[in-house]
């Protein structure tokens, strides 16, 4: 019985043994699997990190590359900017060099400086004031452009003289009142200092054929003796030294110019007369002539230079200029017994 039962035993201490060993069997093939997972795992992580390591590597050195492109792009700017500075300062240096050098030239020359001498110009609207200006002040004019004026100043250099270290420019400046401004022009006759007056007063209006004696009358009442002594007023004739009658549209009247010009000092005899009353304290000049032919018109340059200018003002070109043109006339002779005015139209030169 106990044979059977130790059997039974053994039996079943046997089976126990076998269903532990399955079990262990089994137990070891499943931790063999997890690492076998394990080591996969490990595996795939390995090679990630691989890659990430590569991949930042990478990375680094492509960074290491752009930034050191960026050094040597920089240095090259800089580079570049110091090249155009050192460029800028050569010629900066060369610029003040030429300043220097001018600067020295300068000093060498003479100083120039200004006399100016003032002539005023008046009378009534459209004797032809500005026609007469511009003829003896600028010949090289277009008479056909005038319109009427309300005030025009021009200059015209005269002479030129030098010293040992100064030039003095002898300059014209002409004040060309129209006709309409009278009272401006008698204004600036008394406030300023001026050195010469021409008065111009004409034989017929704008578009005249023929002489107008009612336009003359008109004009020597505006000049009647009333009027004409603030033309003459103490601070003027302190400056001023000489006063030219000038009888314009000579060209209106038919003959000789020296037919024309006796008709028109005929014309003209009361304020010829009244001016002439002023001749103890200015040199008083009638001419007689015409703007649009130039008769005359030369005359008033050289009569203001002789009058105006001082005679240390005068240059060689100056009197070669006066020698070419002729003396002014003396007593107002304006054309005396010349050749009859051309009956050509105005001069139309530039
Ligand atoms: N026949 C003739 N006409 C002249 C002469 N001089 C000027 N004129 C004419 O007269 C008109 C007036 O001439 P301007 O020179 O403008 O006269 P102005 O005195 O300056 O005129 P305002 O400035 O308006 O006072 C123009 O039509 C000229 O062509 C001249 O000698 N003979
Ligand atoms: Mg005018």
């Amino acid at each position: 019985m106990w044979e059977i039962v130790i059997f039974i035993l053994l039996a079943l201490l046997a089976a126990g043994g076998g269903a532990a060993a399955v079990f262990m069997g089994m137990r070891t093939a499943a931790l063999q699997l997890k690492l076998k997972e394990a080591e996969q795992v490990r595996e795939l992580m390995a090679r990630q990190l691989e890659n990430a390591t590569a991949q930042a590597r990478q990375q680094l050195s492509a960074a290491s590359q752009s930034s050191s492109q960026l050094v040597v792009q920089a240095n090259q700017q800089v580079q570049h900017l110091t090249q155009e500075a050192q460029a800028r300062e050569a010629v900066l240096v060369e610029r003040e060099q030429e300043v220097d050098y001018y600067r020295a030239e300068l000093e060498k020359r003479p100083k120039v400086t200004r006399k100016t001498y003032k002539v005023l110009t008046l009378g009534m609207k459209a004797t032809g004031k500005t026609s007469l200006t511009l003829k003896w002040s600028n010949p090289l004019v277009d008479l056909g452009a005038i319109q009427g004026t309300k005030i025009e100043r021009y200059e015209r250099t005269v002479s030129q003289v030098a010293s040992k270290d100064v030039t003095t420019e002898h300059v014209f400046e002409i004040g060309d009142w129209g006709g309409e401004h009278i009272v401006d022009a008698q204004q600036e006759l008394i406030t300023e200092e001026i050195h010469g007056l021409l008065m111009v007063v004409d034989l017929g209006g704008k578009d005249a054929k023929t002489v107008q004696p009612e336009r003359i009358q008109e004009q020597l009442r505006e000049f009647q003796p009333q009027s004409l002594k603030y033309f003459f007023s103490a601070k003027t004739v302190a400056s001023c030294k000489t006063v030219v009658l000038f009888i314009n549209k000579a060209d209106l009247v038919p003959g000789t110019p020296a037919e024309a010009e006796a008709a028109a000092r005929k014309l003209y005899a009361k304020l010829i007369d009244d001016l002439k009353e002023h001749e103890d304290k200015v040199d008083i000049r009638i001419l007689v002539g015409s703007a649009s032919y130039g008769h005359s018109t030369h005359h008033l340059f050289s009569h203001f230079v002789e009058k105006i200018l001082p005679k240390n003002a005068y240059d060689n070109q100056l009197l070669q200029r006066l020698k070419s043109d002729g003396s002014p006339p003396r007593g107002g002779g304006g054309g005396g017994g010349g050749p009859k005015l051309p009956p050509v139209p105005p001069a139309r030169s530039h």
